[in-house]
């Protein structure tokens, strides 16, 4: 993406009834087996279908209690080619929720190829802008340390 190569490691869970609070737990279930230690979540769910959608919400909750507010998430409707105006109500939902959220949210068809790609764009645009944060943050505190240095001397 704009010409970086970046080297990726997808790992695709089945439903999983819990999120692994730790990689012990990974065990317990192996389904969701690496989940634990991802670094980007990408939440699916079918845009025709709305218990998927509370899924979704469901994993979203355990995710944040386990790994704290700023883990990185993008949520995704898939199944876009199926929904037809009789769903305008739930689809209001789910984008409202994910604006509350913050989160990206991406409607694709992965029968059609629909926006598939702009989803991993999406991932690789997240990760950049939370290595350009953490760079900030360094930066900060080596200008503090800077200052403290100043005091000493
Ligand atoms: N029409 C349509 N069908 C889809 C789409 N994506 C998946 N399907 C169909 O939905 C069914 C389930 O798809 P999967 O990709 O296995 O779904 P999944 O959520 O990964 O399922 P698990 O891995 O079992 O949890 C299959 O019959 C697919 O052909 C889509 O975008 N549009
Ligand atoms: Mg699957």
């Amino acid at each position: 993406m704009d010409g970086h190569l970046y080297d990726m490691v997808l790992r695709d869970c089945p439903g999983v009834s819990f999120f692994p609070s730790d990689t012990l737990s990974e065990w317990a279930e192996f389904h969701g087996y690496g989940l634990h230690s991802s670094q980007v979540y990408v939440l699916v769910f079918d845009v025709t279908k709305t218990d998927t959608f509370n899924y979704v919400k469901s994993m979203r909750d355990q995710i944040m209690k386990t790994k704290g507010d700023d883990v990185m998430m993008i949520i995704v409707g898939s199944k876009q080619d199926m929904a037809d105006h009789r769903m305008a109500t739930f689809r209001s939902h789910f984008t409202q929720m994910a604006k509350k959220w913050k989160c990206p949210l991406i409607i694709c068809s992965a029968k059609y190829n629909w926006n598939i790609m702009n989803i991993f764009k999406e991932i690789l645009k997240t990760i950049e802008a939370e290595i350009d944060s953490k760079k900030e943050i360094g930066n900060r505190n080596n200008a503090r340390w800077r200052l403290d240095q100043c005091k000493i001397s």
